[in-house]
């Protein structure tokens, strides 16, 4: 396997040098932020850390932490550590209550931000001059920005479709030769289905970047055989600056790479906030070390992970891994008294031969006492008794469900809405 690196020296350093640099920068972010900004200084002083004696990495623990309600208290810009004259883009997410989480950044932000993308597209075996088809949405949504941003720094020919219009999506893509495809998981099945219902080929396809939701094994080999692509997982969000700040895959596919140099990353446990020993699963809190508009210091993602290795990796990065992410805090559903992750029952629908990749799980709330319900497409021949058996394996109960023609249940251009919260 040939392993290729954006910036070798920042990729590949060893890991003693890795923790000097993370701690240097830890102090000197946090002296930037106590000293730029109202907010970060109070929040500070609650906790009794004082910036100018801050020693680093070794009282990396006392910082407070940060969350999703900071950043909508503080709307628009009560967190920005710099005059609001030295910004140079914005993106902003809304999630599920509304209220939006506004990133600020500056030219510096962005260049770092085009940094961590380029790594990614160089690590998944992106060349200078490749087609690069960018499906995420150019907008607020970080996600085509950043494909963007980290395309032209690793020097590649940008087809910026954005989201929607697949059947404009797949005709640009023959006709230009696309090599590298970037976007949310789900909207690369709907790819897929126009590929197939328009007998598209795509040749020159070979690396797909994907992330933005969770996606199982299953539907990664789905998506390889389907478009005969490497799938990569990609891993970023909009408080630690966008899509692919916190890693991806390598071709070795053991583990997210961490851009360590540029965060620090951390898995608490979700109920004490304490570290877990590597292993262990818990939640992915990170802090931007580079960052000057808005960087988030120990701020915590929901999301869930464990380390997978702090050792080199195969492909010469010396950049921790993450296991994939298997949820988020507040997707984990309680049915029958069972607690699972819809990833989970992914996986399992998944391994039926002739199920297709398309399935919503829907939540219907009797007075307080919640029921599921599964539906999925699915070639003909696949029945709902084959179905009803495999949920009763992975779930230890049978929901109610159906089994759907391909293309009937409702598809999304964004991120897929997998749960649907229903009242009796
Ligand atoms: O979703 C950034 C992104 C865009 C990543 C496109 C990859 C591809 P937000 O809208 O702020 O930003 O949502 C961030 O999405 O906290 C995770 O819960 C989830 N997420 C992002 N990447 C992955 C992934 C973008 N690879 C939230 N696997 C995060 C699982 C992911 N979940």
């Amino acid at each position: 396997m040939k392993f290729s690196c954006h910036n070798p020296a920042a990729e590949t350093m060893d890991r003693s040098r890795l923790t000097a640099i993370q701690d240097e920068r830890l102090r000197s972010i946090v002296r930037h932020v106590a000293s730029s900004n109202d907010w970060f200084r109070a929040r500070f002083e609650q906790a009794g850390v004082d910036a100018a004696t801050f020693r680093g990495l070794e009282d990396l623990e006392k910082l407070p932490f940060m969350s999703k309600k900071d950043f909508r208290e503080q709307y628009p810009l009560g967190m920005c550590c710099v005059p609001k004259a030295s910004l140079a883009e914005m993106h902003m997410s809304s999630g599920s209550t509304g209220t939006p989480v506004v990133m600020p950044y500056t030219a510096g932000d962005l260049a770092q931000w085009a940094e961590c993308m380029a790594r990614c597209y160089v690590m998944a075996g992106a060349r200078s001059g490749d087609v690069c088809q960018i499906t995420p949405g150019f907008g607020l949504f970080n996600g085509g920005f950043g494909c963007y941003h980290g395309a032209r720094a690793a020097g590649l020919f940008v087809v910026p479709t954005g989201a929607g219009n697949t059947a404009r999506q797949v005709t640009l893509a023959r006709d230009f030769g696309t090599r590298v495809i970037t976007g949310v998981v789900s909207y690369t099945l709907r790819i897929m289905e126009v590929m197939a219902q328009t007998g598209t080929a795509l040749p020159n396809l070979k690396i797909g970047i994907f992330g933005a939701e969770s996606f199982s094994d299953e539907m990664k080999r789905r998506i390889h055989d389907g478009l005969g692509i490497e799938a990569f997982d990609i891993y970023g969000m909009t408080e630690t600056g966008g899509i692919g700040t916190l890693g991806m895959d390598c071709p070795a596919h053991c583990g997210l790479h961490q851009w360590e140099d540029q965060y620090i990353v951390e898995i608490v446990d979700p109920k004490t906030g304490n570290p877990v020993p590597d292993g262990q699963v818990g939640e992915v809190v990170a802090t931007s070390l580079t960052r000057e508009a808005l960087p988030v210091i120990r701020f915590r993602t929901g999301d869930l992970s464990r380390v997978v290795s702090r050792e080199k990796c195969e492909c010469g990065r010396t950049h921790m891994r993450l296991d994939r992410i298997s949820g988020r805090l507040d997707d984990m559903l309680i049915i029958s008294g069972v607690n699972f992750f819809p990833l989970q029952i992914e996986q399992a629908l998944l391994k039926i031969p002739g199920v297709l990749p398309e399935y919503r799980l829907i939540i219907k709330d009797h007075d307080g006492t919640k029921k599921l319900r599964v539906e999925v497409e699915a070639q003909p021949g696949v029945t709902g008794h084959q179905v009803a058996k495999v949920l009763k394996e992975v779930l230890g109960f049978t929901p109610e469900g159906d089994v759907y023609a391909p293309g009937t249940l409702p598809r999304a251009e964004g991120k897929a809405k997998r749960v649907v919260y229903e009242k009796a």
